[in-house]
């Protein structure tokens, strides 16, 4: 009976606290998906807070683009399918970004955008 209580108690409890640990680091570090196509983002815009590390993931499902901003400490990415880019950083100030797309990639480039609002 003891022994019983302990091979099925103890694995849960400890399941449930590693969850409980793996749900709080993903809070403090999000990670946001996003996927460039011809010739958009998906999503088009996200919203984060300032002086937060933020973690995009992103991938592409048709054609190469790219994501760039000095203003938030963003290198040039090449966004290539069938790729996953991990892009760390840390927004200083609140506002507005948008991020054309910094790869020329068709027709529909000028158009292509990522908005980033770094909110208070
Ligand atoms: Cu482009």
């Amino acid at each position: 009976m003891h022994q019983a209580f302990r091979a099925t108690v103890l694995p849960l409890a400890i399941a449930a606290v590693a969850l409980v640990i793996s749900a709080g680091a993903a809070l403090a570090h999000p990670t946001i998906d996003i996927v460039a196509s011809n010739w958009k983002f998906t999503p088009a815009k996200i919203s984060i807070p300032v002086n937060e590390e933020t973690t995009l993931r992103l991938t592409s499902s048709s054609g190469v683009h790219g994501i760039a901003s000095d203003d938030l400490g963003i290198a040039t990415t090449k966004i290539t399918p069938g790729d996953f880019q991990l892009v760390k950083f840390t927004p200083k100030k609140a506002g507005t970004y948008v991020l054309h797309c910094a790869v020329v990639c068709g027709p529909g480039h000028s158009d292509m955008a990522l908005t980033i609002e770094v909110t208070p």
